[in-house]
């Protein structure tokens, strides 16, 4: 059960945020905002007791808190984003994250490792974290060293078509995942029910269960109704702004 979230307001350097993949235009500012806007009363309307960060014009990526942080109920660990222009997110969210963490719970991926939250994806209390471009066998290592102590577990999956490992499977609870068609053929998640997007909803694997409720991205009928069949209630959200900079509905909080 979520109670607590935290967001950061997109900056106007969004626009010149990272571009991997999904590059479709630059994104426009003011619609971000409104698009950030409506996101951030969803959560709340999910009964989350929002943090919002304000912007920070440092970091054109930084509304993507996901990433800089993995946060749980017995510790939270500040990752090591691997890009020089996300690298710095790190200190800014530790802020934030020590409001709810005492000093002996709140640990830190370290060079020669590299972490993205994108990549780490919780079932119960086994972390998957995604051997990515992002995130390094290093940065997985000390990941596990950190959780298992809280008694946690992980294990790495490895990412081979894009960013991070929920852009490609992600967890609704209940045994239910939305996986694309190559990772339906990851060993690891073979005994999940798995909805396959179709490659043309792809973006739309980035859904977001919470507590009970799963928050869908606009315009991706075949993926909706699918979320629909499997008996969530879904709320719709515009994320396209973000998605021309590879970011999606995970990305933009971080959930505990
Ligand atoms: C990046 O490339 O780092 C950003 N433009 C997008 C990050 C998206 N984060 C996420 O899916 N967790």
């Amino acid at each position: 059960m979520f109670t607590k979230a935290i967001t950061r307001k997109p900056c106007k350097a969004l626009i010149d945020g990272i571009t991997t993949y999904l590059a479709d235009g630059k994104p426009v500012y003011e619609n971000a905002i409104k698009q950030h806007d409506k996101y951030v009363a969803t959560l709340k309307e999910l009964g989350l007791q929002v943090t919002e960060l304000d912007a920070d014009e440092r970091f054109p990526d930084s509304c993507f808190v996901e990433d800089p942080a993995v946060v749980m109920e017995r510790c939270a660990v500040i990752t090591n984003p691997a890009r020089d222009s996300r690298n710095g997110e790190k200190f800014e969210i530790v802020d934030a994250i020590q409001k709810f963490y005492s000093d002996d719970q709140v640990f830190h991926i370290e060079a020669p490792g590299t972490m993205e939250g994108g990549d780490v994806m919780r079932v119960g209390d086994h972390f998957y974290v995604g051997q990515s471009d992002r995130t390094n066998a290093e940065g997985a290592r000390q990941f596990n060293d950190i959780v298992t102590k809280f008694g946690y577990t992980s294990s790495t999956v490895p990412v081979v078509e894009g960013l991070h490992l929920k852009d490609f499977a992600i967890y609704l609870e209940n045994n239910n995942m939305l996986v694309s068609e190559i990772m339906d053929k990851e060993p690891a998640f073979k005994d999940f029910n798995r909805f396959v997007v179709p490659a043309e909803e792809i973006y739309a694997i980035n859904s977001l269960y919470i507590n009970g409720t799963v928050i869908v991205p606009k315009g991706y009928p075949k993926t909706q109704k699918a979320i629909e069949d499997m008996g969530y209630p879904i709320k719709l959200v515009d994320s396209g702004e973000f998605k021309k900079i590879d970011g999606s509905l995970t990305c933009l909080s971080l959930r505990f």
